[in-house]
């Protein structure tokens, strides 16, 4: 009998996870050696991009990610602010530049933006990243065409929304929206023309199928990322993540690796989780593929590498920051 449409595409899905499962569990040096091989094929070796993240918006986000400090949901110590103005952006680009960031990342803590007022000046604070030369990217939650339109028009080169789990574990972490509200963003990122920057977090309870099932996805997007940030959990007191295990070192390294293999032109942003890392780890995550970092002492809410640690390790591991940026 000849095969119908769908029960081909099911077999070609259960290929590629077939794929991904297998490459995830090679041995560990011939996993991360062919990572490193495809990794030479389309990036500078020794090379990492360093970014600067800015929290625009922190606190009393409507939404009630099971991870996240920022949720008006969960009794978290935070310090909440809303938008600060186009000069303190500024300041602060300029002085990420100053420490060698070339992307300048946004993140505002909304379901989706408020209002009208609030959206603009986020395009006015575009403008601005813009005109200090660096790479814009923005996650403002949930935006619809139009708002990506005018996203791209103000010079945004990507916007991060990420599917942050395997669509079948998103509703144990997430109930105020579905997996299917990321992909309509994601749509309207990428058909407005801004770099899709799409990624999720390591160390949620996901199983090892929910975790290759996470990288599938990401795979199979219609809209190839082009970069996806991995974010080891940060456990925040007072979230229902609080008492999560820390990611094993070995299974990070392994999720970075597989994911280099499988999207060898993708940007792999070794995000949150690395003040908890040791110089080992990181150099092994370099070594797998990944190719870019938040620098500076904070993320959004929670403490990161200062520079001066960052700048030592980059040293003694002999790799050099991104000089310039590649897009504007
Ligand atoms: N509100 C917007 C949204 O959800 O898309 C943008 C900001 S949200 C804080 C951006 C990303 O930060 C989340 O998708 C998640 O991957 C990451 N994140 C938040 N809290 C985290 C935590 N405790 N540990 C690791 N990553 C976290
Ligand atoms: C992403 O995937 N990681 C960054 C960025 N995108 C916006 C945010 C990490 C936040 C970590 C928790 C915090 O500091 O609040
Ligand atoms: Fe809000 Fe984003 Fe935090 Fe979810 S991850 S609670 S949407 S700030």
């Amino acid at each position: 009998m000849m095969p119908t449409l769908q029960s081909e595409t099911r077999q070609t899905e259960t290929q590629l996870g077939e794929q991904i499962r297998a490459c995830y569990h090679q041995p560990f040096i011939d996993l991360v050696f062919q990572a490193q091989t495809a990794h030479r094929l389309y990036h500078p070796k020794n090379e990492v991009q360093l970014c600067t993240l800015a929290n625009i918006k922190s606190g009393n986000c409507s939404e009630d990610c099971a991870y996240c400090p920022q949720s008006a949901r969960y009794n978290t110590d935070i310090e909440k602010w809303d938008l600060p103005s186009l000069d303190e952006i500024r300041q602060q680009a300029q002085e990420a530049k100053a420490n060698g960031s070339t992307r300048f990342c946004m993140g505002a803590a909304w379901r989706t933006p408020p209002h009208q007022k609030a959206f603009d000046h986020v395009l006015g604070m575009v403008k601005v990243v813009v005109e200090e030369e660096m790479e814009a990217c923005v996650t403002l939650g949930m935006i619809n065409a139009e708002q990506a339109v005018a996203l791209k028009a103000a010079g945004l080169t990507a916007y991060n929304h990420n599917i942050d789990t395997a669509p079948s574990y998103y509703p144990d972490v997430i109930s105020t929206r579905t997996i299917e509200d990321r992909f309509e963003t994601l749509k309207c990122v990428a058909k407005a023309g801004i770099q899709v920057c799409c990624g999720g977090i390591l160390g949620m309870g996901e199983t090892l199928a929910h975790r290759l099932e996470f990288i599938q996805t990401l795979v199979e997007m219609e809209d190839t990322p082009e970069s996806v940030p991995i974010n080891c959990l940060v456990p925040v007191e007072g979230t229902p993540m609080a008492e999560q295990p820390p990611v094993d070192p070995i299974e990070l390294v392994r999720t970075i690796a597989t994911v280099r293999v499988f999207m060898p032109e993708a940007k792999i942003r070794l995000s949150a989780g690395r003040l908890t890392m040791s110089d080992e780890t990181q150099a092994l995550c370099f070594m797998a593929g990944a190719n870019s970092i938040f620098t500076g002492e904070k993320l959004l809410t929670t403490n990161n590498p200062g520079m001066n640690r960052d700048q030592e390790l980059l040293a003694k591991l002999g790799l050099t920051p991104q000089a310039a940026i590649t897009s504007v």
